[in-house]
């Protein structure tokens, strides 16, 4: 039997990922995609089907997590074996000027979801994964952190997922549904959204480094995130929904590093070696030597990061580090990708796109570079 999935956000980073991996599973997949006034479908273009063809293994519906009527149509026609609820407006800076819409899409739009499974009658039939955060912990209780470790959300966006987190182990609970929560910290990729911050990094010093631009403005420097690769985390997902009983579980990598210590590796990746001078709002990362690598535009004394107070949180989160021994015991998954290797796999692809920006430019055509953010 054919298993199919629903998968909201399937034009995202995690979605997009996973549908590749449900399709070569053999499954149907079933993804929710919203309208907007251009194409937005830029991560699953390469594995569209036509639905012209006969029997097309992946389907979008136009929907939206705003909206019940649409999600309970969706979820009536598809009846899936697996729903994948990765759908949300997922930046957290963006939620503190977005806080209302953040709570209705991220929090309520989950709530919708496991209502309309149950209104339909679907609810021992269709098992569901709920995008989980480690922002859950937020100002954190103990490090480091893990399933059983008390939550404290420090933003609009962190409230709204721990609103969805209980909301999903409440039907559970209350009707028995198989509904998991996997708590995932954080996890990038070449498809990662440009304004996260490892995106913002890979893609602002390989543009810089072809001379489309000048500096890159950052935050708060001193933050320390567990990063992970989304092919490693989306495998799991998939593997939470393989269990006999429904649970919870920490997605995570064990290690820490610093956002600066992410903007070296990437300088390193380019050929360039900067020094950090300064604190807080003045610090400056200076260009020391440029190693051997003709084809970068920067020279030594070049200032191309800059700390920029408009990237701080109204409320920060300082620290974060997972501890997965839980997934690795009851399910035997283990991270495959380092930190340090993800980064490696992000500068190669920003700086092809951004020598293909270059050569263009260099032909007399126009192109323009987005960076706000
Ligand atoms: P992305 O921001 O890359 O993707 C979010 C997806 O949600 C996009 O497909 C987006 O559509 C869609 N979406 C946004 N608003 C709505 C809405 N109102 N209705 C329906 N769909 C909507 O996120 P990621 O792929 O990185 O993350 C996937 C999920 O995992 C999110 O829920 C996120 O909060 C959570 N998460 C992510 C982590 C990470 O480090 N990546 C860590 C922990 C949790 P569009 O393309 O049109 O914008
Ligand atoms: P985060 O990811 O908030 O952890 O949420 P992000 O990459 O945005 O920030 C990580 C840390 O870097 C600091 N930072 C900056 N962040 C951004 N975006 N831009 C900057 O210029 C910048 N400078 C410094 C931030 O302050 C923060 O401390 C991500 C999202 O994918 C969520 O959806 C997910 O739930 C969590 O990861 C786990």
């Amino acid at each position: 039997m054919t298993k199919s999935a629903l998968i909201t956000g399937i034009t995202g980073q995690d979605g997009s990922y996973l549908a590749e991996f449900l399709l070569e599973k053999g499954y149907e997949v079933h993804g929710i995609k919203r309208r907007a006034s251009s194409f937005n479908t830029q991560r699953i273009d390469h594995i569209y089907q036509d639905p012209h063809a006969p029997n097309p293994k992946l389907k979008l519906h136009y929907g939206d997590l705003s909206d019940t009527s649409n999600l309970t149509r969706i979820l009536r026609e598809v009846e899936p074996d697996e729903v994948y609820n990765l759908g949300a407006q997922s930046h957290v800076a963006v939620s503190f000027e977005a806080p209302e819409y953040t709570a209705d899409v991220d929090a309520i739009g989950t709530l919708r979801l496991l209502e309309a499974i149950r209104f339909l009658g679907l609810e021992r039939k269709t098992r569901f994964y709920q995008a989980s955060t480690s922002e859950l912990y937020g100002l954190v209780q103990e490090i480091p952190q893990r399933e059983t470790t008390p939550f404290y959300p420090r933003s609009p966006y962190a409230v709204a997922k721990l609103y969805a987190y209980w909301i999903t182990v409440n039907y559970r609970e209350a009707y028995g549904m198989y509904a998991c929560n996997g708590i995932l910290f954080n996890h990038e990729s070449p498809r990662r959204g440009e304004t996260f911050v490892t995106r913002k990094i890979t893609r602002g010093l390989a543009n810089i480094s072809q001379g489309l631009e000048q500096c890159l403005f950052l935050g708060n420097l001193d933050a320390l995130r567990d990063w992970g690769h989304a092919k490693d985390y989306i495998r799991m997902q998939w593997m939470m929904l393989q269990q006999e009983v429904a649970d919870d579980f920490v997605i995570a990598t064990g290690q820490q590093y610093s956002v600066r210590q992410f903007v070296q590796w990437t300088a390193e990746e380019l050929g360039i070696s900067l020094r950090f001078e300064g604190t807080g709002v003045g610090e400056l990362g200076i260009v020391e030597v440029v190693n051997g690598n003709t084809s970068t535009s920067v020279k030594p004394g070049d200032v191309i990061v800059r700390v920029d107070p408009r990237y701080f949180r109204p409320a920060e989160v300082e620290t974060l580090l997972g501890d997965p021994s839980k997934a690795k015991v009851k399910l035997g998954w283990v991270p495959e990708i380092s930190a340090r290797d993800m980064c490696s796999e992000m500068v190669a692809a920003d700086l092809e796109s951004a020598r293909k920006h270059s050569l263009l430019k260099s032909h007399g055509f126009h192109t323009s570079i987005v960076t706000e953010n």
